[in-house]
């Protein structure tokens, strides 16, 4: 079976009547970004299931805009994940849904360009049109309540808010938290049951403890604020441009479906004028987090430090000071999420090394958008090849040439799949 036909196979086995799981076992529920990217991959052979997709997940919005990392659909029958909703326990926030269990976090902001992709291919203008206003009143949310002294740069309060859960870059953070703060959680794993070698590809419970103990801190305050020193309040370089991604495409949408953009056009200014002010260090040449709560840059080399491309952030000059940074990277083709050089670097864990291809996805797209075709068609060829190559895994071994050696985590693993799709068809 070709690549194509063995992605599509996967989207369909994932396919769980009005949403996909984003692996499974292992992630058994809706993921927020996860269903972004793969509504945009499935826009193409199924465009019924793509809006279906994006439906049913903005059907767990709640009252306030606020859009949930997961929704928790069917969780009676589901025990495989941890934590579970009644952990979460969304009720204790006035706005939750009160028909679909959530988290009560938020991920990166992808279903504006998703919306974008979804006109370009022609699907339904009506239900694109009921979809933007729900895109509008999530991103009403973040600027709300998540925005940074009226930067236009919104806030994230757990690093399951990235995406990318245990990169380097939250380590300094995670060590801060005094260890009395989180010793005596106690808690049952699911996900080490989940994939094979877990203690070498998943975070550690150490990790787990703080990431609890956040989310604790976070539900004692109904979701809604952060409390009083708390230790994790980060400006995302690769959320922020997420953010800038979409409301880029949504004012193209809003400006075709005749909707009123001046208020996302405005807050893009913003956003914009601010972003380098806070992201860029001119010194390394390179983006970085900013965390709030010591006022500066966390300096490491991940892959974030590339990521403002996908929305053509930086100036042209600056986009080939980046390229040249990753082209010493130890002659690796394609962006590991954290550079091999950096301290904390392990090629088999998780968001400390390997290979993810949303990641390369959005840096491919970003390329292509400059003109930089030589290195886009590369990137691109490169990505399609290793998830041939090892399987379509959740996330790979950067240094692994070896035929047949298998990626790691979830197997069958969504996202993957539907992003393999787009550049196969790009
Ligand atoms: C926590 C579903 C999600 C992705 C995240 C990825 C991983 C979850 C976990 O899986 O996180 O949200 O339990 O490890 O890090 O980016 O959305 O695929």
């Amino acid at each position: 079976m070709d690549i194509e036909a063995t992605c599509q196979n996967i989207l369909d086995l994932n396919w769980q009547e009005k949403f996909t799981i984003p692996a499974p076992g292992l992630y058994p529920f809706q993921w927020n970004w996860d269903s972004g990217f793969i509504a945009l991959g499935n826009a193409y052979n199924y465009p019924e299931r793509a809006l279906l997709e994006i439906e049913t997940l903005f059907s767990g919005q709640w009252k306030n805009g606020f859009l949930p990392h997961i929704l928790f659909h069917n969780f009676e029958s589901k025990q495989s994940y941890f934590p579970s909703a009644s952990y979460w326990d969304s009720s204790v926030s006035e706005y939750a849904s009160t028909q679909i269990k959530s988290t009560g976090i938020t991920q990166p902001p992808v279903h504006g360009f998703v919306l974008g992709h979804m006109l370009k291919n022609g699907l339904d203008r009506k239900r694109i049109a009921d979809l933007f206003d729900k895109i509008i009143n999530y991103h009403k949310y973040l600027y709300n309540c998540r925005n940074y002294k009226d930067t236009g740069l919104v806030a994230i309060w757990h690093n399951w808010e990235s995406g990318m859960d245990n990169s380097v870059v939250w380590d300094d953070i995670f060590n801060r938290i005094p260890k009395e703060n989180y010793i005596d959680i106690q808690f049952q794993r699911k996900d080490v049951h989940e994939v094979e070698n877990s203690s070498e590809t998943r975070p550690e419970d150490n990790d787990y403890k703080r990431y609890l103990f956040l989310l604790n801190e976070l539900k004692k305050n109904k979701y809604d604020k952060v409390p009083e020193n708390y230790p994790f309040q980060v400006l995302c370089p690769v959320f922020n441009t997420i953010l800038i991604k979409s409301n880029q495409s949504l004012i193209k949408v809003g400006k075709e479906l005749n909707k009123d953009t001046l208020w996302i056009e405005h807050q893009l200014e913003k956003s914009l004028n601010n972003f380098d002010n806070y992201f860029w260090n001119s010194k390394d040449e390179l983006y970085y987090p900013y965390d709030i709560n010591i006022g500066k840059q966390v300096c490491k080399h991940y892959i974030g430090n590339f990521i403002p491309v996908f929305a053509q952030i930086p100036e042209i000059n600056q986009v080939h000071k980046l390229m040249k940074k990753w082209n010493t990277e130890k002659g690796l083709t394609l962006f590991p999420s954290v550079s091999p050089e950096e301290k904390g670097f392990q090629r088999k864990n998780y968001w400390r090394g390997p290979v993810w291809v949303n990641m390369n996805w959005m840096i491919w797209k970003g390329l292509a958008a400059y003109g930089l075709n030589d290195q886009a068609i590369k990137l691109k060829k490169d990505t399609i090849t290793m998830v041939k190559n090892h399987g379509v895994y959740e996330y790979f071994d950067p240094f692994s040439n070896t035929f047949n050696d298998p990626g790691y985590g979830g197997s069958d693993f969504s996202w993957t799949a539907a992003l393999i799709i787009d550049m196969i068809k790009n």
